[in-house]
C-alpha cells in the first residue's frame, strides 16, 4: 500500500509536519494498525538505524526521525487503548540505567496497551532499586521488561534480576529482557524468564503467560 510506503519514508525523511496526517489517512482507509507500525513506522525506522550503521545519517537526523516516529504512534495509540476492558495483567517496563534508548521500549509499552495490559512505563536510565520498588509499590504488577540496547549495559539487567530477588519480589512477577544486542542465551545465564525479540513477540509471549 502506497500510504504505508509513504509513512515509511516520512520518518526516514523525518516529516514532522506530515506524518500526523499520513498516518490519519491510513487509518481513514482502514489500513490495519499493526501494519502502520510494522510497514510503515518501524520499518523505516529501521532505514534510519541502517544509514546510521552506514555512517549516512548522524544523531541530529536520528533523533528527528526517532521524534516522527513516535507522532505516529501518538495519532495510533487511541485505536491501539484496550478500552475499559479488565486488563490481562499488569507490566511495568523501563530502560535499565546508564542506557537512553527508549524508542523501542516505548514501542513495546505501546503495543502491549494495545493488547490488553495495563504497562507502567517506567522511562529511561531506571536503576535496579526503581524497578524493585515499583514492584513493592504496585502489588498487581506480575511481569516487568527490561530493555537495553547498548552492550555495556546489558549487565544492569543481570544487576536488576539480582536485586529482585534480594528484595524478596523475584518469584512474584516474570521478567522478560529485550533489546537488539540482548540473546536467548544471555536471558538463560541472567536468570531471565524471557527473552522477547521484538514487541509483537513480545505480546505473545505475555499471552501464553497471561492467557
Ligand atoms: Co544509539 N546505539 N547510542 N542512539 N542507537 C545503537 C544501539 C548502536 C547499535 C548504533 C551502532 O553503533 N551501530 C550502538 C550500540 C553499540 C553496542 O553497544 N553494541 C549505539 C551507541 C553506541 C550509542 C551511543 C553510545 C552513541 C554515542 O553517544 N557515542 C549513545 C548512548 C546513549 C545512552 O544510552 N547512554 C547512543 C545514543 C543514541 C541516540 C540518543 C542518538 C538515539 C536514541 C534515541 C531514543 O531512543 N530516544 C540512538 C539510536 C536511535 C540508535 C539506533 C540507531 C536505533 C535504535 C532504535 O531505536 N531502533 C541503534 C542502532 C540499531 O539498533 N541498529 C543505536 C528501533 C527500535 C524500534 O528497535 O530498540 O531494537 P529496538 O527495539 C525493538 C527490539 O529490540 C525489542 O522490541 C523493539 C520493537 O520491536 N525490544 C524489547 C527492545 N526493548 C525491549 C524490551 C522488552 C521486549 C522487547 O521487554 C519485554
Amino acid at each position: 500500500m502506497s500510504r504505508l510506503k509513504d509513512i515509511l519514508a516520512g520518518v526516514v525523511e523525518g516529516k514532522a509536519g506530515e506524518i500526523g496526517s499520513l498516518v490519519q489517512h491510513a487509518l481513514d482507509e482502514k489500513a490495519p494498525v499493526n501494519e502502520i507500525i510494522d510497514k510503515g513506522l518501524v520499518r523505516g525506522m529501521s532505514v534510519v538505524a541502517d544509514r546510521w550503521k552506514e555512517g549516512e545519517y548522524f544523531v541530529p537526523e536520528v533523533l528527528r526521525s526517532a521524534k516522527v516516529m513516535q507522532m505516529g504512534m501518538d495519532v495510533l495509540k487511541p485505536h491501539l487503548a484496550g478500552g475499559e476492558i479488565k486488563p490481562r495483567a499488569t507490566f511495568a517496563i523501563g530502560t535499565v540505567k546508564g542506557d537512553l534508548h527508549d524508542i523501542g521500549k516505548n514501542l513495546v509499552a505501546l503495543m502491549l496497551e494495545g493488547a490488553g495490559y495495563k504497562v507502567i512505563n517506567l522511562g529511561i536510565d531506571i536503576d535496579s532499586a526503581r524497578f524493585v520498588s515499583c514492584i513493592q509499590e504496585n502489588p498487581k504488577v506480575q511481569a516487568v521488561g527490561l530493555s537495553a540496547l547498548l552492550t555495556t549495559t546489558m549487565p544492569e539487567m543481570k544487576n536488576t534480576v539480582d536485586a529482585l530477588k534480594e528484595a524478596g519480589v523475584r518469584d512474584r512477577v516474570k521478567v522478560f529482557i529485550g533489546g537488539a544486542p540482548v540473546t536467548q542465551s544471555f536471558a538463560d545465564e541472567i536468570g531471565a524468564d524471557y527473552y522477547s525479540i521484538d514487541a509483537v513477540y513480545a505480546i505473545d509471549q505475555l499471552n501464553s503467560v497471561f492467557a
